[in-house]
């Protein structure tokens, strides 16, 4: 069954497929022509019931910036909901939602319908997100000018996970060699060398030469659990391991 994915926002050219930008190339691009997955952005403007399309207004209490309304946005996923009978998840792009994970990214790839909110505005009115109930999402502790770039990256991670969608050399990548660590935590990867044997005076670990298989995973096992623990300690679990 094919992935729907509705986006609604304010920029939705965007979102366009044949936009060469980061679903219009590469594996989410390759997914869309193979029908595992199908995105529609709908402007929430095209829902505005006012005379102006107004979609946002100031802030009650005063302050900067404006609020985006509940009618426009409530209209717009009730009208997109409607267009298919599967139940979508609702899913906020937000700077105040949990950090985006690859465990949240595999349960949503499992999902048949996404519809994802993501707008340039200060906030949407806490009001219609009550009555929504959506997840709420962000993609980490920076700012962005808006959340569609975030709705692109929950796209991204969530369709190269279709069934399908990666080619056999990427899926080989995927899920057996990707390291696992002692207790079932997900590693850094190890380095990586090709050709040639040394360059600029810096020579491949000889291990990776030697055509032990048996000794070449353990030394990138050894590899990912060194990296991961100087570099992601959090990864590994609480400094006391309880
Ligand atoms: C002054 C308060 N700002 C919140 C930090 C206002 C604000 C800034 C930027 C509100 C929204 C935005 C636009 N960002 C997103 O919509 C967004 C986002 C992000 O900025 N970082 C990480 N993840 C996400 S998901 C959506």
């Amino acid at each position: 069954m094919t992935l729907r994915v509705d986006v609604l926002t304010t920029f939705p050219e965007m979102f366009a497929p044949e936009a060469p930008g980061a679903l219009g190339l590469s594996i989410p691009a390759r997914a869309r022509r193979a029908g595992l997955v199908e995105w529609h952005a709908t402007n929430i403007r095209d829902y505005a019931a006012n005379k102006h399309d107004k979609t946002d207004d100031r802030p009650f209490g005063g302050g900067p910036g404006m609020v985006m309304m509940c009618q426009p946005v409530w209209d717009a996923v009730q009208a997109v909901e409607a267009q298919d009978p599967r139940p979508a998840t609702r899913i906020l792009m937000t700077p105040q939602g949990r950090p985006l994970s690859q465990e949240i990214v595999e349960g949503l790839a499992r999902m048949p319908r996404l519809l994802i909110i993501a707008g340039h505005y200060e906030g949407l009115d806490e009001r219609v997100i009550e009555k929504l109930t959506p997840m709420e999402l962000s993609i980490g502790d920076y700012v962005l000018s808006g959340g569609e770039l975030a709705a692109m990256v929950l796209m991204d991670a969530v369709i190269r996970l279709l069934p399908g969608a990666l080619g056999d050399e990427e899926s080989s990548t995927q899920d057996s060699f990707s390291m696992i660590g002692p207790n079932g935590e997900r590693l850094l990867d190890c380095p990586h060398y090709t050709r040639p044997r040394e360059w600029m005076g810096l020579a491949v670990p000889e291990v990776l030469i030697s055509g032990d298989h048996g000794k070449v995973a353990q030394w990138r096992l050894a590899e990912s659990l060194r990296r991961t623990q100087e570099r992601r300690p959090d990864l590994l679990g609480p400094p006391d391991g309880r």
